[in-house]
C-alpha cells in the first residue's frame, strides 16, 4: 500500500481543532470493504472490514483517504464520493486482496419467477423504479422485447409509409396488435434512431409522443419495443413500472435456475462538484444509467477500471471541470455512449479500450451525439492517445474541436447500428471558431453502416469524417481502410491539412473534399497522401463543388491516386455546368490540366490485370474489325451515336495502324461537359455468367485521349451492363488494348461501346474484336494488400510473392513497418516470358550435314497470360551460318531429337525484320497470346555456310524488353544462347 505524504502544517491545525477520532481520518485513513464484512466494524483493517457501499457513503473522507474493496467480491449500490481530496493527495477508491477486480454492481437479483404460460414468466422487482435498462441472465444481457424480432426479414425493421411531422407514423405493413403504451424505435434518417411512446393507434397509424428534433422520413424503418406483446423469443423481457412486474420469455429454460439481475441503481460510482479523487481497479457493472458518473469535478484520475453493461453511458464526465486523466480502462457493452466528457480542460484519455458500444438499436438515446463509443466536447488541452475502440453503433471517436491531439488510436468496426458517421468524427455545423486539432497516426478500418431500415441502403461510414464547416485540423499519417464511405471525408472544410495519410479499399472513395449547403471548401492542403482504390468501382479521390470553382479548394500535390485494376479515370470532379463535368469520372490529368492541381502527383506505377486469359470460347462478334475495306462497316460493324449529334465515323486508309482503320471524330465542338461519341458494336446475346474480351488497337494525333470501354443495352433503356466503365489512354503511338467485361445481366441485344470524348482530333481504331473468353479472375485481395503496424515497435511482415508499393519500390521477402504506419502492396504479377532453344545436335559439319532444325520455346513463367499480339522476339545465328523461318509451318522435326514432329506456332507469328538471313525478328499476330504458364514454340532452320572448322559460337534468342509490361515484366530471363560448333 502506498504511503501518503504527511502535511505537518495541516496536522498542527487539526490537532488543535479536532477530536482524536477525526484526527485519524485526516491522516488519510484506509478503509476496507468486503462482502463478508460488517458495517458495525471500524473498517480500518482487513480483519474488520465494512460490508456495504451504503456504509462507505456515510464516511467523511479526507485527502489521502483510501477506500479499498476486496477483490473477487460483489457490492451492490451506488458509490458516492462526497468529499474532495487535495492537490497531490487525492481520495483514492481502490481494491485490495487478490483475484478479479471488486465489482460495484448497479443491479439487484430477481427471484421467484412464476410461469404464466406460453413460455413467459413473471417476477416482481420491488426495488425497480420507473424504468429498466438491462436484464441479465448469468451476467449476459438479454434483449428488450421487440416486434418484429431482429432475426426477422429486414433485420426486424418495418417501414414508415407516410408520416405527419414527428408524431404520426403510418406503417407500410399492417399492424394487427394494439401497441399503445409501447415505444416506436424510428430510424428518422441515416444517422438518427429515435424512441417515441405510442399513445394512440388506429389500424396502421400510430400517434407518438416524440421529443426528437427530427421528423420521421418516409421509407425509413421502425420497430416496436417495450410492450408485453413483443415477447416471443428467448430472453425477451418487458417491465411494467406501474406494477413493478417483469415479464420474461424463457422457453424451455426455467429462469429460477439462472441468476437473473436487473438494473436498479442509476450509477456505479459518482462524484458531484468535488476534486482530487482517484478510482483504481474497480469493475462497475449493470447500472441503470451510468457506470461512472462525474459531474462538475476536477483533478479526477481513473485507471485500470472496467465499466461493463451500462444502461446508458458507460462513463460520463458531465458539466465542466479540468484535469481529468482516464488511463488504461475498459468500457464495454454500453447501451448508449461508451465514454462522454463535456466541457472539461486538460483531459488525457490514454490506453483505454472501448468495445461493443450501442449495438442494439432502440437501446441508445434519441437524437444527435448518441450511440458513440467516445464523445468529447472539451475546451482545451485534450490528448486522446493509444486507445482501442472496436464495435460501435455509430461514430467511434467524436473528438473535440479545439486544441486536441488524437494519435495512435486503433478504431475498427463502427456504424454498426446507424449510418453516415465516422471512425474519427467532428462537425461544426454551428460554425463556431475552432482549430489546432491534430489527428495523427491513427489506424481506422471497417466502417460498416447498416442497410436495414433505410430506403436505399446508403451506408456512408467514413474513416475520418470532418463534417460541416470544419477548420484548422491537421490530418497526418493516418491509415484508413475498408470503410463503406470515404477513407477521409472533408465536408465543407477550410484550412484542413491532410498529409501523408494512406487510404485503401474504402468503398466509395479514398478521399473526398466536398461542399455543403452551409460552407464551401477553401484553402485546404492535401499533400503526400497515398489513395489506393482496390476495386474499379471505387474512386481514388472525389472533389465536388456546386458553389465555387474547384480551383479554390486549396493546394494539392505529391499524392498518389491509384486504382491499379483500372487506373485511368479514378477521380470524380464535379462542378456545375457549363464549366464542369457533373458526376463524370475523370483522370488525374484532367484535374491537373483543368484546375492546376496535383502537378507532381501520380497514378499507380503498375496496372494490374485482374484475370488470366485461358482461352477463347466463342466466335468473333465483330464483322470486318480489321477495316480492310471501306465498305460494310457501319452495317455489320460499329455505328456511331453521340450526345450532341456531332460524332461521326469514317474509313481511313492511310495505314494509321494496320492498313484501313475506323476514324472516330467530331464534326463540331460543343464544349459541353462530358460530350462524347459512342462507337456501338452489335454483339447480340451476352450472359452474366460469361466473360467477354473487347480488344482493339488505337492511335490519335494527340496524346492522352481517353476511351471508355464497356457494354450497354442496344435498345431502351440503353443502360450500361456494367457498374463501372473502364477507360484506356490512347496516345500517338498505336497500342493494343483489351478489356474484360462481365455483364450485369443476361441480355439478348448487347452493344460493345467505345466512348470517345469530344475533341477536334480523331481517334483511329483497328483490329476491333469482341469474343467470349474463359478467364480465371484474380481476387483483388490477392492482388493488393494493406499491411499496418498497430504496435509501438517496428514490425516485420513476411511476404509470399513479390510486391510493389505505389512508389514502385519492390518488396520480395518481407516488409518492415514503423509503429502506426502502413503500406499498400501491389502484387507484381506481370507475365514473364523466358525462351530456350532446343537443338540437341549442334555440331555442324559441311554439306549435306550442315542443316539443322531447331525450336525456340517461349515459356510464360509469371503466372499471367500475355496481352494479345504484342510479343516481339529476335533470333540470331553467328557469322558463317544462315537462319530461315517458314511462317507456313505447323510442325517440325528437331534435328537430333526423337524424330517426332514438334507442333509449332509459326503461323501465329509474322516476320517483321530479317537482317542478312542471320537475324530474324518476329511479332505475334493480333489475337494471339501465350496463356499463363503455357508456351509458344517457333521452328527455325539454321545452315552452316562459311563458319570455320573448329569454330565455337552461339545461336541467341531474345524476347524484347517490354516497358509497358503487357507481355513481360522481368527482362532478366529474356535471353538464351545455345553453343554451336563448326566441325
Ligand atoms: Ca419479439
Ligand atoms: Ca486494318
Ligand atoms: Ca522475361
Amino acid at each position: 500500500m502506498k504511503k501518503q505524504k504527511f502535511n505537518h502544517t495541516k496536522l498542527v491545525v487539526l490537532l488543535l481543532m479536532l477530536p482524536a477520532t477525526v484526527f485519524q481520518i485526516a491522516l488519510g485513513q484506509t478503509y476496507y470493504v468486503a462482502s463478508n464484512g460488517n458495517d458495525n466494524n471500524n473498517g480500518t483493517s482487513t480483519s474488520t472490514p465494512f460490508q456495504t457501499i451504503a456504509k462507505v457513503n456515510t464516511l467523511t473522507l479526507q485527502a489521502g483517504s483510501h477506500v479499498l474493496f476486496r477483490r473477487g467480491d460483489v457490492f451492490r449500490g451506488t458509490l458516492t464520493v462526497s468529499q474532495s481530496g487535495a492537490a497531490g493527495n487525492p481520495i483514492v477508491i481502490d481494491a485490495y486482496g487478490s483475484g478479479t477486480k471488486p465489482t460495484l454492481s448497479g443491479s439487484v437479483l430477481v427471484t421467484g419467477w412464476a410461469s404464466i404460460g406460453n413460455g413467459k414468466w413473471q417476477a416482481t422487482c420491488n426495488s425497480c423504479g420507473s424504468m429498466l435498462t438491462g436484464l441479465y441472465s448469468n451476467s449476459v444481457a438479454q434483449p428488450l422485447g421487440r416486434y418484429p424480432n431482429a432475426s426477422d426479414s429486414n433485420k426486424g425493421y418495418l417501414t414508415v409509409q407516410s408520416h405527419v411531422g414527428k408524431t404520426k407514423l403510418i406503417s407500410q405493413q399492417p399492424l394487427s396488435t394494439n401497441w399503445v403504451g409501447g415505444e416506436a424505435v424510428i430510424r428518422s434518417n441515416y444517422f438518427i434512431i429515435d424512441r417515441a411512446t405510442i399513445t394512440q393507434q388506429s389500424s396502421n397509424t400510430l400517434t407518438l409522443t416524440n421529443t426528437s428534433a427530427y421528423n420521421l422520413t418516409d421509407q425509413f424503418g421502425y420497430f416496436i419495443q417495450n410492450h408485453p406483446a413483443t415477447l416471443d423469443q428467448q430472453g425477451e423481457w418487458y417491465y411494467d413500472p406501474s406494477t413493478k412486474i417483469i415479464t420474461l420469455y424463457s422457453n424451455p429454460i426455467d429462469p429460477n435456475t439462472q441468476t437473473i439481475s436487473v438494473t436498479t441503481f442509476s450509477k456505479g460510482a459518482t462524484a458531484l462538484g468535488r476534486a482530487n479523487i482517484t478510482f483504481n481497479n474497480l469493475r462497475i457493472i449493470e447500472t441503470l444509467n451510468y457506470g461512472l458518473y462525474i459531474e462538475n469535478c476536477s483533478n479526477i484520475t481513473v485507471t485500470n477500471c472496467e465499466v461493463i453493461n451500462s444502461g446508458e453511458n458507460g462513463v460520463w464526465f458531465s458539466g465542466s471541470g479540468n484535469t481529468i486523466s482516464f488511463l488504461n480502462n475498459l468500457i464495454k457493452d454500453s447501451n448508449n455512449n461508451g465514454f462522454q466528457i463535456d466541457t472539461y480542460s486538460n483531459f488525457t484519455f490514454q490506453g483505454n479500450t472501448i468495445r461493443r458500444t450501442a449495438l442494439s438499436p432502440g437501446r441508445g438515446k434519441s437524437g444527435d451525439s448518441q450511440y458513440n463509443a467516445f464523445i468529447a466536447f472539451c475546451l482545451t488541452g485534450t490528448l486522446i492517445e493509444s486507445n482501442t475502440i472496436d464495435s460501435t453503433g455509430y461514430t467511434a471517436l467524436n473528438f473535440p474541436k479545439d486544441n486536441a491531439v488524437v494519435r495512435r488510436n486503433v478504431v475498427s468496426n463502427f456504424c454498426m447500428t446507424k449510418n453516415d458517421g465516422g471512425g474519427l468524427y467532428i462537425t461544426n455545423n454551428a460554425q463556431q471558431s475552432m482549430g489546432n486539432v491534430t489527428l495523427q497516426e491513427n489506424i481506422i478500418y471497417n466502417g460498416l453502416g447498416v442497410a436495414e431500415g433505410t430506403p436505399d441502403g446508403f451506408l456512408g461510414a467514413n474513416g475520418i469524417y470532418l463534417d460541416e464547416c470544419i477548420q484548422g485540423i491537421n490530418v497526418t499519417g493516418n491509415t484508413t481502410f475498408k470503410c463503406s464511405g470515404a477513407g477521409i471525408y472533408l465536408h465543407g472544410a477550410t484550412n484542413v491539412v491532410t498529409t501523408n495519410n494512406t487510404s485503401f479499399d474504402n468503398n466509395y472513395t479514398q478521399f473526398a473534399l466536398d461542399y455543403t449547403n452551409i460552407c464551401a471548401s477553401n484553402n485546404n492542403t492535401t499533400t503526400g497522401n497515398i489513395f489506393v482504390a482496390k476495386l474499379a468501382t471505387q474512386y481514388s479521390g472525389i472533389y465536388n463543388s456546386y458553389t465555387t470553382n474547384l480551383s479554390t479548394f486549396g493546394t494539392f500535390d505529391n499524392n498518389y491516386y491509384a486504382r491499379p485494376l483500372d487506373d485511368v479515370q479514378s477521380l470524380r470532379l464535379s462542378y456545375p455546368p457549363p464549366n464542369g463535368n457533373l458526376f463524370d469520372p475523370q483522370s488525374l490529368l484532367e484535374w491537373q490540366t483543368k484546375y492546376g492541381k496535383d502537378a507532381n502527383s501520380k497514378t499507380s506505377p503498375i496496372t494490374l490485370k485482374g484475370y488470366t486469359l485461358n482461352s477463347y470460347t466463342g466466335a468473333e462478334r465483330v464483322v470486318g474489325g480489321d477495316f480492310t475495306t471501306g465498305t460494310g462497316f457501319g452495317s455489320g460493324g460499329p455505328f456511331v451515336f453521340s450526345d450532341f449529334n456531332n460524332g461521326q465515323e469514317t474509313w481511313d486508309n492511310t495505314n494509321r495502324i494496320n492498313g484501313g482503320s475506323l476514324n472516330l471524330n467530331f464534326t463540331s465542338i460543343t464544349n459541353n461537359p462530358g460530350a462524347s461519341l459512342y462507337a456501338g458494336q452489335v454483339i447480340n446475346a451476352v450472359q452474366k455468367s460469361k466473360y467477354y474480351l473487347i480488344q482493339f488497337d488505337a492511335v490519335s494525333p494527340i496524346p492522352n485521349r481517353l476511351v471508355q470501354v464497356y457494354m450497354q443495352h442496344q435498345f431502351a433503356p440503353f443502360v450500361p451492363l456494367v457498374d463501372s466503365r473502364p477507360a484506356v489512354v490512347v496516345g500517338t503511338t498505336p497500342r493494343h488494348y483489351e478489356i474484360v467485361v462481365k455483364p450485369l445481366e443476361d441480355l439478348a441485344n448487347a452493344l460493345a461501346i467505345l466512348r470517345v470524348f469530344e475533341n477536334n482530333q480523331p481517334i483511329y481504331i483497328d483490329n476491333f474484336s469482341v469474343r467470349e473468353v474463359d478467364i480465371t479472375p484474380f481476387s483483388p485481395d490477392d492482388l493488393m494488400k494493406l499491411y499496418y503496424n498497430p504496435n509501438a515497435r517496428d514490425t516485420t511482415i513476411t511476404l509470399s510473392g513479390t510486391y510493389r508499393d505505389v512508389k514502385n519500390q519492390l518488396y520480395s521477402q518481407q516488409v518492415t513497418l514503423s509503429p502506426f504506419t502502413s503500406v499498400v502492396l501491389l502484387r507484381d504479377i506481370s507475365p514473364d516470358l523466358s525462351p530456350n532453344i532446343s537443338l540437341p545436335q549442334s555440331n555442324f559439319s559441311t554439306a549435306p550435314n550442315n542443316v539443322r532444325n531447331f525450336v525456340v520455346n517461349i515459356f510464360e513463367v509469371g503466372g499471367q497470360s500475355t496481352s494479345n499480339g504484342t510479343i516481339t522476339m529476335t533470333t540470331v545465328v553467328p557469322t558463317g551460318y544462315t537462319l530461315a523461318f517458314n511462317g507456313a509451318l505447323t510442325s517440325i522435326v528437331v534435328t537430333g531429337g526423337d524424330n517426332t514432329p514438334v507442333t509449332i506456332d509459326n503461323t501465329k507469328w509474322t516476320l517483321i525484320n530479317n537482317v542478312a538471313n542471320q537475324q530474324i525478328s518476329l511479332r505475334m499476330n493480333a489475337g494471339q497470346f501465350i496463356p499463363a504458364g503455357s508456351k509458344a514454340t517457333l521452328g527455325f532452320t539454321v545452315t552452316r555456310t562459311s563458319a570455320n572448322s573448329g569454330s565455337v559460337s552461339s545461336i541467341t534468342t531474345n524476347i524484347s524488353n517490354d516497358a509497358i509490361r503487357t507481355y513481360d515484366g522481368n527482362s532478366v530471363n529474356n535471353v538464351y544462347s545455345r553453343i554451336v560448333s563448326g566441325l
